[in-house]
């Protein structure tokens, strides 16, 4: 997938441009950044399938950018974007990457201060030597401070959902070898963790010279670029995208013990061991033991060993030692809700706004899946960039999603919209338009700087807009792109509770918003959940497991989530939804 690659490229483009004080191919370049990075279908495909054409009919793609991408696409290199770095300083460009910090005064720091670096930069604000610029000031430098931050992690970790199909290629290898036994993703990745650091992998096997013959396979895998390290019981190589993958193989006889160690999270293990010690028994990655005999007495699989200690089996996803052995022991874990359970997608969008797709195309796509029911939720008017729609645009949309719902069969199209929530806390469209609406989906997508009591205020208020079923990706962040607004969510929690509005989990690779742990307070407060993929596209719709990976993270049941419930059940939920 090269979207994210593309899209940095026009973004960079657009920072250089406006270095050099061009007028608006800025602005141009942004949008067509944009536009590829909402774009959840591989841009790489979308040209191998239909050439320029097919670029240029992405929104805010004109000739000259298609062009570009193509070049980009077809010679892993643009000579316009070369051209360009050429007239700034090397290191200029990561400093683009760090959010809250423009062009303008990237040239102004550089000029002022000789700031060429992130790190340089950061020194700098820590000392307190931004903050006397002209245009400043300490706000500011603490922001640059926060940007910093959020840029590093981003460097550091990967969304699971970029890494993770990456690890179950290898994984499936893995399995196809002879030599091997068992395979599983181990590490944060098996606990379906946000972001992760590496890749960890376990295999089983008998014997050295099936482990050797398995590392030998992994360090030779066409995708590495680097070995870190061989041996017959762990490798890691680096990937030509940089990602870190640890192999590490083990005896077929401990692999649920090696599994359960490499799992994690180291914090749940610590309790775990503990456990073991006060009964008499010693665990580690090869097994469980009797204290006094050394007598192993598990190993084989996970459930093997937490039995050995006295403990149901927990899934990966709450092992964070955040209360899953104590509910283990007092037999109160719950039923987490199930991957490939969910019955249809609340939140989507077409050509009709910024999406890629048409809507029967979208619709043929969620009937694929095995979607009782889909909801068609374009951007309102105030989402310019985004192609929103005008009120009279919107009555028309409806109109014929409601004809093209008429004519469907086997799977229920609803009519809706992703309404902005303005500044103001009003909905972007009047109450006779939002009360033609099946669904309404409210998200916050301007003034991120708000205070928090601005911001809290904003949400309230839509709130009180009777015709508000989903509060959209409630804290507008983007991983390593951009922080969560100031918002006071537990008064958001009670609102939505109280009016039973649903509370959207948004299964975007880069969104995972709301986070599992604000989605465990959330339920807390009785709420209810949607998990939604924000598609932009056809491809996005497979997104929907990543967000029921957040919902079991923060502990959901099949019943706090509405759209795993069949269509017939969906009236309790929905104001103006009608079957
Ligand atoms: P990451 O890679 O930062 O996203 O997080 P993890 O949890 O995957 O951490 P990683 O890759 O360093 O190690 C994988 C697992 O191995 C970890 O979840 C638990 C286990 N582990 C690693 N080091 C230790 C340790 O020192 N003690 C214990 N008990 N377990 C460890
Ligand atoms: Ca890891
Ligand atoms: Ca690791």
């Amino acid at each position: 997938m090269k979207n994210p690659e593309v899209a940095q490229l026009l973004y960079d483009i657009a920072d250089m441009l406006e270095m050099q004080n061009v007028a608006f191919k800025p602005v141009a370049y942004r949008k067509a950044a944009r536009s590829v990075e909402t774009l959840s279908s591989d841009i790489d495909e979308l040209f191998k399938s239909g050439g320029r054409e097919k670029l240029m009919e992405l929104p805010g793609i004109g000739e000259g950018i298609a062009e570009k991408i193509a070049e980009f696409l077809e010679t892993g290199r643009l000579e316009y974007y070369d051209e360009l770095k050429r007239k700034f300083p090397q290191h200029i460009t990561e400093l683009m990457n760090v959010p809250g910090i423009g062009p303008k005064r990237i040239k102004l720091l550089h000029d002022k201060l000789g700031i060429k670096t992130v790190s340089q930069l950061e020194a700098a604000a820590r000392s307190h030597r931004l903050s006397r610029l002209p245009g400043f000031g300490e706000k500011l430098e603490g922001d640059i401070l926060k940007g910093i931050g959020v840029f590093k992690a981003g460097q550091e970790r990967t969304p699971l959902g970029y890494a993770l199909p990456v690890a179950e290629e290898i994984e499936q290898r893995l399995k196809g070898l002879k030599a091997v036994r068992r395979v599983s993703i181990a590490g944060s990745m098996c606990r379906k963790k946000e972001t992760v650091g590496d890749i960890d992998i376990l295999a089983s096997c008998r014997g050295t010279a099936a482990a050797e013959r398995i590392m030998d396979f992994f360090t030779t895998m066409p995708e590495v670029s680097r070995v870190l390290a061989k041996g017959s019981t762990k490798s890691s190589v680096l990937l030509k995208t940089g990602l870190q993958v640890d192999l590490r193989v083990v005896d077929d006889a401990s692999f649920g013990a090696a599994l359960q160690y490499f799992t994690g999270s180291k914090e749940h293990n610590v309790v775990v061991r503990e456990l073991a010690i006060k009964k008499g028994l010693k665990l580690n990655e090869y097994g469980v033991f009797r204290k006094s005999s050394n007598k192993k007495i598990a190993g084989k699989t996970e459930e093997e060993v937490y039995k050995a200690i006295g403990l149901r089996y927990m899934e990966p996803e709450i092992r964070e030692n955040s209360g899953e052995v104590e509910a283990a022991i007092k037999n109160k874990l719950p039923m987490l809700i199930k991957y490939g359970s969910i019955r249809g997608d609340f939140h989507t969008h077409t050509v009709k706004s910024d999406g890629a797709n048409r809507l029967e195309d979208m619709v043929a796509a969620a009937k694929k899946l095995g979607y009782e029911y889909i909801a068609i939720t374009d951007h309102s008017k105030g989402e310019r960039i985004a192609h929103g729609l005008s009120n009279e645009a919107m009555e028309k949309w409806l109109k014929e999603i409601k004809a093209a719902a008429a004519k469907t069969k086997d799977i229920r199209i609803f009519a809706g919209s992703e309404v902005d929530i303005l500044p103001n806390g009003e909905l972007d469209f009047p109450d006779d338009l939002l009360k033609k609406m099946d669904i309404v989906v409210g998200t916050v997508h301007s003034r991120f700087k708000s205070t928090r009591e601005e911001m809290t205020k904003r949400i309230l208020t839509a709130m009180e807009n009777r015709h508000l079923d989903i509060l959209g990706h409630p804290t507008g962040r983007l991983i390593g792109k951009r922080e969560p607004y100031e918002v006071d969510l537990r008064k958001i929690f009670a609102a939505a509770a109280e009016k039973k509005i649903l509370l959207e989990i948004n299964a975007h690779p880069e969104r995972s918003d709301l986070k599992d742990i604000h989605a465990r307070e959330a339920k807390s407060f009785g709420c209810k959940f949607v998990i939604d993929t924000d598609s932009h596209s056809t491809d996005g719709l497979k997104f929907m497991d990543l967000g029921v990976a957040i919902a079991r993270r923060a502990w959901l049941s099949p019943e706090d989530v509405v759209n795993r419930r069949p269509l017939k059940e969906l009236p309790k939920f929905f104001r103006k939804l009608k079957l």
